[in-house]
């Protein structure tokens, strides 16, 4: 760029600039952070950047869930939440929006998205059954074997590997599938498990033709298909923007669309859905919600709040609709889109192509002299952190925990460290932050040494596993 003709963003990238749909109101101060500090508090943190207080964190990118702004008329909402404990009135519009947005009649609330999981499998999933399922997600496939479940990956190669361009690397094998109800019959299935869009493969959606054939191979066997719809709207855009046919269609078409072909679909509301907390399960087979809504009295709360109060359940309605906004979705994706071209440009590895919610960095190609039982992606984050404040979150060995059987390490082919951004919460200035304190981890990279697991929690350990650094490869 000429210092003389300064160029905006957009035509940086050679597009026209977009911009936030949105003005901001209200402000949240955030501080910068000295290495000194920084350092004092990964060490007390055990180099886990879920254990750090996060008024030691500059730029929050550990989740984008929960972690939402929400509009001035999701707050004037939450006034008028109905506190009632049985048939609060918020419910009835928590229940509508959900009913509008996705098309399934019966709307079970529950506190979060685990809370929906844990219903979902404990009342379907069968001692021994397989859940075969777009690749795994943490809690998701943890409940999933609580109940008995043996959760198994039938997702495409292409979602393996990191630098594969292939537009849906969310999308089930049905190759693999069929494999699958041979080997095990229908009755060994306890249901398919599809995600929209795929987190641990990098935030990538599946496509609509997909969905079609999964539904007409489930319907010649007699499975059922349920669906994780937690970040569905931004599959929906993904599809907008891919698709061979959807260019012209809404984001909220494309929703109803994709849970069209399903059964069923739970939620965490904490990242489409633009609030701090909620989720629910909804269903259209009336036997089913009747033993979803039984059980939900026993873990999460009456069915007609589900462990939320009636202002979480206001927030939720109408983040909802505004989850769904194709305007919304334009921006949230792209600017993922803009980090991660950032760190392309300067030949940082990172997951292809970029997803919807998160820019992954592949710790592996990043350190390739780190070995896997070193945790390299956990490393990745513990030293962006100490770079610059910047927080993300390993989504590698740690997080794929050890395989029930053997008890080894499963050494998941993708050893990511994560940059989730929260929707409507930081600007383009931030991104460029970012962005120069990857690339200044990534320039001293070969002087990086791994880290050694210390303490080891048996449930999902990636949350309160600490480590040391160790000073010799
Ligand atoms: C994310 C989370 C939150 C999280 C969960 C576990 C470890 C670290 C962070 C939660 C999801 C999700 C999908 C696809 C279900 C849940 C559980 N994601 N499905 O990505 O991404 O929902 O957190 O509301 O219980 O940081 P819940």
């Amino acid at each position: 760029m000429s210092r003389e003709h300064p160029e905006t963003m957009g035509q940086q990238f050679g597009r026209r600039s977009w911009a936030e749909p949105w003005k901001i109101k209200m402000v949240e101060p955030i501080t910068t952070t000295d290495r000194q500090t920084r350092e004092r508090a990964l060490s007390e943190a055990g180099f886990n950047t879920f254990l750090l207080r996060s008024e030691d964190v500059y730029i929050d990118l550990l989740t984008d869930s929960g972690t939402n702004a929400m509009s001035d008329r999701q707050w004037s909402a939450m006034l008028l939440g109905d506190e009632a404990y049985a048939g609060s009135s918020s419910f009835y519009r928590f229940e509508s929006a959900i009913r509008e947005t996705y098309g399934y009649p019966r709307v079970v609330p529950t506190h979060q998205g685990r809370g929906a999981e844990h219903l979902l499998s404990q009342t379907v999933i069968k001692e021994g059954q397989i859940v075969p399922g777009n690749m795994y997600f943490t809690t998701t496939r943890l409940h999933q074997e609580l109940a008995g479940g043996v959760f198994a990956d039938v997702i495409i190669d292409e979602a393996h590997d990191p630098s594969s361009q292939h537009p849906f690397k969310g999308n089930i094998d049905l190759d693999k599938l069929e494999a699958l109800i041979e080997r095990h019959g229908a009755e060994g299935i306890a249901y398919v498990s599809l995600a929209g869009t795929v987190n641990m493969a990098g935030g990538q959606p599946y496509s609509v033709a997909n969905a079609k054939a999964l539904r007409e191979l489930c319907d010649r066997h007699g499975i059922q298909i349920y669906l994780d719809a937690t970040r569905l709207a931004e599959n929906a855009y993904l599809i907008q923007e891919r698709e061979p046919g959807y260019a012209d269609k809404s984001v909220a078409e494309i929703v109803r669309e994709l849970c069209s072909y399903t059964d069923g679909a739970w939620m965490s509301a904490k990242k489409d859905a633009l609030v701090n907390i909620g989720g629910w399960i909804a269903v259209n087979d009336e036997d089913l919600f009747d033993s979803l809504r039984n059980l939900v009295v026993v873990y999460e709360g009456l069915h007609t709040y589900g462990g939320m109060a009636g202002r979480d359940m206001e927030a939720v309605a109408v983040g909802t609709r505004e989850a769904v906004s194709d305007d919304h979705q334009h921006q949230r994706v792209m600017q993922v889109r803009y980090l991660g071209t950032l760190l392309q440009r300067w030949g940082v590895p990172i997951v292809e192509p970029i997803g919807g919610h998160a820019i992954f960095l592949d710790a592996t190609r990043f350190y390739p002299h780190i070995p896997q039982d070193h945790f390299p992606a956990q490393t990745l984050a513990a030293e962006l952190y100490a770079e610059s404040g910047v927080r993300g979150m390993e989504r590698g060995n740690v997080s794929a925990g050890r395989d029930p059987e053997t008890g080894e390490h499963r050494y998941p082919a993708l050893e990511l460290t994560r940059l989730a951004i929260p929707r409507r919460v930081y600007t383009q200035a931030h991104m460029d932050v970012v962005a120069e304190a990857v690339k200044a981890v990534h320039d001293r990279r070969t002087a990086t040494r791994g880290l050694r697991m210390v303490y080891e929690p048996h449930y999902l350990r990636f949350f309160q596993a600490r480590f040391e650094r160790r000073e010799e490869a």
